[in-house]
Parts: C-alpha cells; structure tokens; sequence
C-alpha cells in the first residue's frame, strides 16, 4: 500500500516546527538517535503566522524534512471559547508552513493532525476512511476544520506537484512538556495538576468535568514522537494514517489512575455543568500497525513520568495565545 522505500534521515536537515510544545520536544529528543541536523526556531526568531517570514526563514536555512508540530492546542474547554484562534491561527500556521516547504524543494514532510478531525459520531474504532462522513463535535470543531485543512493542503500538494508531504492523526496525548493551565490544558496535565494540589491542601474532594463516562484513548508523548520519526521512513501516501495505543478508558476510571499515581486519596466529584465532548474516540490503528509499529509504554508508566515532569516544574502553564505543539 503506502510503505514508502525506506526514506534515509541520515544527514538530513530536520526542522521542527513547533520545537517548544510537547509533541515537538519529543519529536526533538526522538531525532536525536536519528543522525539528522534538528533546526529549531524560537518564536521571538520566527513567527510561524507571518508568512513572508516563514518563507524567508526555510529559504535561508534549507530543511530537507519538515515535522509540522506547530499548532495552537487545549483542551475541550479552551477549544469552545477561543474558536477564532483554533481556527484562524492554526490555519495560518499550516498554509505558511505546508506553502513555504513546497516552494523551497522539501522532499519529505509530515503534518499532523488529531483524533478530533474524524466525526463525533464516527464508527468505533475509527478508521480514517471515516473522514468528513458525518457532523463534528461542537466543542472542537473549529480546531478540527483547521486540522482537515491542513491535511487537505498535503494531499492536494501531493496530486498537484508529487509533492512527499504525509499527516498522521494522534489520538489524546500526554507526557513530559505538557500544558498544566487550570481551564485551558487537557484532562491528563489537568487532573495531575489538580490532584496534587488538593494532595498538599489535603482537601476532602476534588472536581473532574462532565460525568465521567466519556471514553478516551491515550498515548504517551514519546511514543508518539517514535511513530513520527517511524513514518518520516516508512510511509508515503496522500491518506491520513492514525497513531493510537489501544489504551482505552472512561474519563471516571482515568480520573481515579491518576489520583493514584499522584497519591491523592480524596473523593471525586463529577462536575456535569462542564462538557463531556465526544463519546468515544478510540481509533483503529491497524495500518500502521501492518507497517510494523506500536506503541510500547503503558498509560501507567507514562502518567508515573508525566508526573515526575511536572513536579520538576518543567510542563507549561501556558495561557492560549503560544503556539506549543500537540492535538
Ligand atoms: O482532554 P480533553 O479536554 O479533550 O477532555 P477532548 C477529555 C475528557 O475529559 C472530556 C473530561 O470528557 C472532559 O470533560 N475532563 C474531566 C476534563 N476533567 C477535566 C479537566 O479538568 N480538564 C479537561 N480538559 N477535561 C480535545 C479537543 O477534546 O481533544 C481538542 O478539544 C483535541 O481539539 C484533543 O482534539 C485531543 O478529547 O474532549
């Protein structure tokens, strides 16, 4: 099908976009094994919304590859309330990235997207085919639009110019480097934080949003670098291919993994003014799987070091505004 012959990162020049987020620190750290050249570009460097800079910035510095981890993140509730900046902002982004890598001659580049793109009521496990088959979930939707853009923009550079520019959708990530904000982080970096809080405080009970049957899956950070890092080699198609774990869960029995892991032993209370979002996301990963990758850290594990990350102070309590990487 779409098992490229194998792309050689040896010597090659490797910028990642979006260096500071989680994805893209990992992805970095990933590279490091790889005997590539990572070119990174702080913001205060290189405004990824601008897009002469953009363009002016690849054309002096040469990538030959392109990891596309620039993107502006959050959680369901950040998602609802900053539509213009999920939508706008990310759209903006891609189109001076994914533009900008085409005119300068990038061989390979690697988009990615997120489990949101697919319907809120899309069959389970979600297959990719199951693409713009059906309505979105509301609460997301405006980061999703931006997101099937982009892919969009790979697959259309890819018929018009033979263009090598490939997505991969994520399912629900977490990990070192994430984004601890109250109101706008995801649930894993939310709840780390919260239970650790109420631990010190030694409150009696602490509050998870929506009602706690929601089902989600989750895959640790770094095994998600792994799976860019292997498809920038393996893989070569105009179809979005997904990156799951399989580790699925309901929000109520994460909730309580994480009270464990953090050492919290209070009541939860399930906050139903707050949204659940969508149902279930659990994706089907079979085709990368059939290309010979899975994921191998347990969402135990992965919540032990995404704990020891936070309590050395190194996630970001991050207001929406900055572009940090993850979806
Ligand atoms: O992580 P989260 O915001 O992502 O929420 P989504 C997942 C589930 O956890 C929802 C519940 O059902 C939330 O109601 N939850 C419980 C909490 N307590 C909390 C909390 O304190 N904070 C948060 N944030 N959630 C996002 C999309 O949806 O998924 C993004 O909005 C992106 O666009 C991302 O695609 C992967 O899975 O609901």
């Amino acid at each position: 099908m779409t098992r490229a012959s194998t792309y050689d990162l040896g010597g090659k020049r490797v910028f990642v976009a979006g260096h500071r987020g989680m994805v893209g620190s990992a992805v970095v750290r990933r590279l490091a094994s790889e005997h590539c050249t990572v070119l990174t570009a702080d913001r205060r460097e290189l405004d990824l919304t601008k897009q002469e800079a953009t363009l002016k910035w690849l054309e002096d510095n040469r990538p030959e590859v392109v990891v596309h981890a620039a993107a502006k993140v959050g959680g369901i509730a950040a998602n609802n309330n900053f539509p213009v900046d999920f939508l706008c902002d990310n759209l903006a982004v891609e189109l001076n990235v994914i533009r900008a890598s085409h005119t300068i001659g990038v061989r390979r580049l690697l988009f990615l997207g997120s489990s949101c793109i697919y319907p809120k009521h899309a069959k389970q496990p979600i297959a990719e085919s199951e693409l713009l088959t059906g309505p979105l979930e509301p609460t997301n939707e405006w980061y999703a639009i931006a997101k099937i853009a982009g892919l969009k923009m790979c697959q259309a550079y890819r018929r018009q110019y033979g263009d090598d520019f490939i997505s991969a959708m994520p399912t629900n990530l977490y990990g070192r480097g994430d984004n601890y904000h109250p109101d706008h982080s995801h649930v894993p970096a939310a709840l780390i934080r919260r239970f650790h809080e109420a631990k010190i405080a030694k409150a009696p009970s602490v509050s998870v949003w929506g009602t706690g049957t929601p089902l989600r899956e989750f895959l640790n950070v770094e095994d998600f670098a792994d799976a860019c890092v292997f498809l920038l080699k393996n893989y070569s198609s105009d179809l979005p291919i997904n990156v799951g774990s399989g580790d699925e869960v309901s929000i109520a029995d994460f909730a309580a993994m994480v009270a464990h892991v953090v050492g919290y032993e209070g009541k939860l209370i399930f906050d139903t003014s707050k949204p659940d979002g969508t149902p279930r996301k659990l994706l089907d990963s079979s085709k990368i799987r059939e290309l010979g990758w899975r994921a191998n850290t347990s969402l135990q594990a992965g919540l032990a070091v995404a704990y020891e990350d936070f309590l050395k102070g190194h996630g970001r309590h991050l207001e929406v505004g900055g572009y940090y990487a993850r979806t």
